[in-house]
């Protein structure tokens, strides 16, 4: 196919015409990224306050992870898992050691790092914790989201991402998100076997649980010998201002599912750690993926973990999300149309008052981008921030000028 240089009109009305209408894009058509600067195809540059939903927390097309994957792609990209290379023993031993587990089952798409974890779980559930075959619990919060699978939508509580795909995977149970008490009743059941939920909720609107939640209910579902599962696939690699979400309240989940960040937004990489009276319950033949751990992916997760690292990430998200948070609640204070700020990190919200105008976190939305700086909302009125956490000081401060001119000027 001949490389045309194409207008935002044309590559927006080929997307129309030929592919799936899943999605409902801001009319932006982005062409280059760098850092933490995306440019249209008219030139145009802006801040990228989404990072793919938290999987750019390196910056755009960062040098390092760039040259790992030309390096690696130029020698061998894919031998399957029928047989072993040269790469993945050595990012196995390298990412079980960078987040302190016995062992990864390395997978692509983060919703397979939720689907390996429930197996992981059930098979647990049978073999070591004894529960009758057929019989295991996984229990599940409302406002979930962790992908797109079946599996993954029978968990859901939004009817946009379940309704009309039944019939629904069974042996769910969904309970109030930080609610130790609706956690303690679906504890009762012997046949629990798993606890599975993000430290902090992304897509219902980067809700934050109350300080304590995550550690009393890790503790909890230890007393039941229940297996804490980590979805850290949004949270985790820094994001919310420590390497995982779960190190805030010093919680190890028994699961830990990564995805997203882990390759820097190169390429789908994600990865299951557990300790081995979990992970050897599998045998050979009993799961995997074509790509599952193929040396590109190895060399790319092994580069964008040592720039996390080098770079200090997590507390530079730490830091540069206080002076957000801050600068947010400045703009809160000064208009009825911000209702509040709230988040962790650089995994951030603004909700917008919407009584006036149920469209304004869209408009506002489009008055950024108009402005130079790219987000989009997540549910209605919420409208989610997450630079890349290369961001610098007075990038966060021009970034948040954009964002209070944009909220001030927006009806
Ligand atoms: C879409 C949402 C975010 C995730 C958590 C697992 C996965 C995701 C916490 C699955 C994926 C993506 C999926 C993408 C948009 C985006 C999203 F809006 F859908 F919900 F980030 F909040 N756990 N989230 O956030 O990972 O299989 O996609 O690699 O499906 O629209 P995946």
């Amino acid at each position: 196919m001949v490389q045309t240089v194409l207008s935002a009109q044309e590559a927006i009305a080929l997307e129309e015409k030929y592919n799936a209408h899943n999605y409902h894009p801001l009319p932006v058509v982005l062409t280059r990224g760098e850092g933490v600067h995306l440019w249209d195809v008219e030139g145009k540059r802006y801040y990228d306050f989404l990072s793919a939903y938290s999987a750019v927390n390196q910056g755009h097309c960062h040098p390092r992870i760039i040259n790992a994957l030309i390096e690696q792609a130029q020698k061998l990209t894919l031998t399957s898992r029928a047989f072993y290379n040269d790469k993945l023993g050595e990012y196995a031993e390298y990412l079980t050691q960078y987040f302190g587990y016995d062992r990864v089952l390395p997978m692509n798409t983060g919703v397979e790092g939720g689907e390996t974890a429930l197996k992981l779980c059930r098979k647990w559930a049978y073999q070591v914790k004894g529960v009758p075959a057929n019989e295991a619990k996984i229990i599940f919060v409302r406002n979930n989201f962790w992908g797109r699978t079946l599996a993954a939508i029978s968990s859901s509580t939004d009817q946009n991402a379940k309704n009309d795909f039944g019939p629904y995977m069974t042996g769910y149970e969904i309970i109030p998100y930080n609610d130790l008490e609706a956690l303690a009743v679906a504890l009762e059941d012997k046949n629990v076997a798993g606890f599975m939920l993000e430290p902090i909720q992304g897509e219902a609107g980067v809700v934050v649980p109350d300080e304590g939640y995550l550690r009393k209910a890790y503790e909890m579902c230890h007393a039941k010998r229940v297996l804490f599962i980590a979805d850290e696939v949004q949270t985790g690699i820094a994001r919310t201002g420590k390497l995982l979400a779960c190190d805030h309240e010093q919680v190890k989940p028994d699961i830990l599912i990564l995805g997203k960040a882990l390759s820097g937004g190169v390429m789908p990489v994600s990865a299951v750690l557990a300790n081995d009276e979990v992970m050897l319950c599998l045998k050979p033949g009993q799961h995997g993926s074509t790509f599952g751990g193929n040396p590109l992916a190895c060399a790319v997760a092994t580069a964008a973990l040592e720039v996390v690292k080098d770079e200090n990430l997590p507390a530079n998200a730490e830091l540069m999300g206080e002076i957000f948070r801050n600068r947010m609640q400045e703009l809160v204070n000064k208009t009825e149309k911000a209702v509040l700020v709230r988040g962790k990190g650089l995994l951030n919200a603004l909700v917008i008052n919407d009584t006036e105008a149920s469209d304004r976190a869209w408009n506002v939305c489009m008055k950024m981008s108009e402005n130079g700086l790219l987000a989009k909302p997540t549910h209605g009125n919420i409208i989610r921030f997450a630079p890349p956490l290369v961001i610098t000081e007075s990038q966060i401060h021009e970034a948040c000028d954009i964002i209070a001119h944009s909220v001030l000027t927006t009806e």
